[in-house]
């Protein structure tokens, strides 16, 4: 198997990361810590094939945000970007609810054409992150189909129909993460939890970004019989998500959006969890869980907030 030296580096921090709040959150951390010491693992569940094109979001978007690339207030896809190609193909009856624009499908044809040359997922993003000069290291979950399923009141559906085409409004009964049981991670991904001092799970959905990433029975063991810290940040600010859908999910997976709520979900590994301001009316009940906890301004407006969420992590993975 065709393995780079990246993926076999040690890092001292390894972060568990889907969607746009992980990226904020990992561009903040590459501000105060050494980015080439620093791997992250990726959500591959929003995964999908679209116009025969293979897309992986939330890989993307990390790749987007650390080369310096991403489209600054969407938080996804190019800065300064076009959609000539999407209305070309709109014009002819191709599908124009999944909005690419044209220099995110010049990545989407290269990483296509690779994958079906014979390549993995892993392999084409470390491609990607040597050409776009990016230091830190990027690890897809797993090489292998892993698709999270959205139950809800109206059907099933692949997560961008349920996200993206369907504006997450219907009600969500549960969700799966078909492929999870049968996939391997890839390669570097255990050594990476086995071995970092510390590990961090993003701001990030935790059914829909975090538990796919899960959901991979090898990853799971890994992170449980962790023996160093890890810390949660808290994808919640005043019992609400910045964007999408993770409190209605919290709500109606998991009974409520407190903090000791989204603590549960990362049972039996979370050793600390940094929240918002808002919510520190729940810093008792995790310090009553065994989960060491701190409160701070955790909405990353700017780099510079991005930059303070990441040192208060670091600081409550040290401080105690
Ligand atoms: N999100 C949207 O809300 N609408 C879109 O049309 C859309 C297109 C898109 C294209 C490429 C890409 O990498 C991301 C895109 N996203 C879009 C974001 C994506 O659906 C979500 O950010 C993640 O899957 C959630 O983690």
């Amino acid at each position: 198997m065709l393995q780079t030296a990246q993926m076999h580096a040690t890092r001292s921090i390894c972060v568990l990361a889907g969607g746009v709040g992980a990226a904020r959150f990992v561009d903040g951390l590459v501000q105060v810590h050494d980015p080439s010491d620093i791997a992250v693992i990726v959500n591959v569940g929003d995964d999908f094939e679209h116009l025969s094109l293979a897309i992986s979001p939330d890989l993307d978007t990390l790749l987007y945000m650390l080369g310096g690339l991403v489209h600054p207030e969407q938080g996804w896809g190019r800065a300064e970007d076009s959609t000539t190609a999407l209305q070309a193909a709109t014009q002819l009856g191709g599908e124009d609810w999944f909005l690419l624009g044209d220099k995110d499908i010049g990545l989407h044809l290269v990483r296509t054409a690779k994958l079906r040359s014979g390549a993995v997922l892993s392999q084409v993003t470390a491609e990607f992150t040597r050409q776009l000069g990016i230091e830190t290291s990027l690890l897809p979950a797993t090489d292998d189909q892993l698709r999270t399923i959205v139950e809800t009141t109206a059907g099933d559906f692949d997560f961008q129909t349920y996200f993206v085409r369907r504006g997450h409004r219907d009600e969500v009964q549960g969700v799966r993460y078909e492929g999870a049981e049968a996939a391997a991670p890839a390669p570097g991904v255990i050594s990476a939890i086995e071995e970092a001092e510390l590990l961090i799970v993003a701001p990030s959905n935790p059914f829909l970004s975090i538990a796919p990433i899960l959901a991979v029975p090898e990853i799971h063991q890994a992170v449980h019989e962790r023996r160093n810290p890890t810390v949660g940040v808290s994808p919640l600010i005043g019992g609400k998500a910045v964007k999408g859908p993770a409190d209605r999910l919290m709500q109606k997976l998991a009974g409520g959006g407190t903090p000791a709520a989204i603590a549960e979900r990362y049972e039996g590994f979370l050793t600390h969890l940094l929240i918002d301001d808002l919510d520190s009316d729940g810093l008792a009940a995790l310090e009553q869980r065994g989960v060491k906890a701190a409160a701070t301004d955790i909405l990353m407006r700017d780099r510079e907030a991005r930059e303070h969420v990441a040192r208060a992590a670091l600081e409550l993975a040290t401080a105690h």
